[in-house]
């Protein structure tokens, strides 16, 4: 049985990405402000974060919006709780590059664990706009156009015996990570091509269709990493192990790490099993 606002949610976002790739082409300056984790915004983020707020909090049964963009949790009744990053990737927008907008829906109040996610979605402004949605019975990619959604991959599965095309992509400086994923990497350059793109939606579409390993892991200067929890590692990681792979924020799932602040940042490593698995081993 489908999840309604569960599925209003994925509808609202179908309908208003093609609005979100329009900004993405008109609105590249920078803002005045830096978001709530020092970052630089352009003006589509900010653009994005308020239509998103507009469409996705008066659904029946979502009752918090949460984003990178904004300081603040917004209370509008009584429902799950939404978590989004309106513009992944907007550092690639001046490069004219990929771009992505990713959201996880929580069936507890923000900030929450992973586990008590109902559905994630991400969506992808590359040559065509898909999304990939879960919820709890299936993972479904969607080609998205004039404010549809029509399926286009069914049960989308991370393969699990990457071959020839199986990928990796790392974030963060060599330098900076720590010896012993350095030393992973080293291991996975004999096995996997290299991609990183930047935005991390880019790098997960292609870990979802070839199998492999996106990481952006701990660093020595970032006990933490980079990303999200709330509204990137969260929802990915969801997305990831519906589709049968694995997350790992070092030592167990993403999606059990406990949440304190809708802000926080958790070392992110996501893809086939096999891979998340020797990086836990190489992490030990
Ligand atoms: P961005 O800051 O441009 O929005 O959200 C963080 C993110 O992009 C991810 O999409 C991406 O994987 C990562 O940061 C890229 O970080 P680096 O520039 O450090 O590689």
């Amino acid at each position: 049985m489908s999840n309604q606002p569960v599925e209003d949610v994925f509808d609202a976002v179908a309908e208003t990405a093609p609005e979100i790739r329009n900004t993405l082409v008109e609105r590249v300056g920078f803002e005045s402000e830096e978001n709530p984790s020092g970052e630089e915004q352009i003006a589509a983020d900010v653009f994005a974060d308020r239509l998103l707020e507009e469409r996705l909090l008066p659904i029946d049964g979502i009752g918090q919006y949460a984003s990178e963009e904004r300081d603040e949790i917004v209370s509008g009744g009584e429902g799950y709780g939404v978590a989004v990053d309106p513009v992944d990737g907007s550092s690639n927008i001046q490069t004219n590059n990929a771009a992505g907008t990713i959201l996880g829906i929580y069936d507890a109040d923000l900030p929450a664990r992973g586990e008590t996610l109902v559905g994630a979605a991400c969506v992808l402004y590359g040559p065509r706009t898909t999304m990939i949605a879960a919820d709890e019975e299936s993972v479904t990619e969607y080609l998205l156009e004039d404010g549809d959604r029509k399926a286009v991959r069914e049960n989308v599965t991370i393969p699990d015996e990457p071959d020839d095309h199986g990928v990796y992509g790392f974030g963060g400086r060599v330098p900076d990570w720590h010896e012993d994923f350095r030393a992973y990497a080293r291991e996975l350059e004999h096995e996997l091509r290299l991609r990183y793109s930047g935005a991390m939606i880019g790098d997960i579409n292609q870990v979802l269709t070839y199998g492999g390993i996106f990481a952006y892991p701990a660093l020595q200067s970032s006990p933490q990493g980079k990303l999200r929890l709330q509204y990137e590692g969260n929802p990915i990681g969801y997305i990831a192990e519906a589709a049968g792979g694995r997350s790992s924020a070092g030592d167990r799932s993403i999606l059990a790490v406990s949440a304190d602040d809708v802000h926080q940042r958790v070392p992110v490593h996501i893809g086939t099993t096999e891979y998340v698995d020797r990086l836990e081993t190489a992490l030990d």
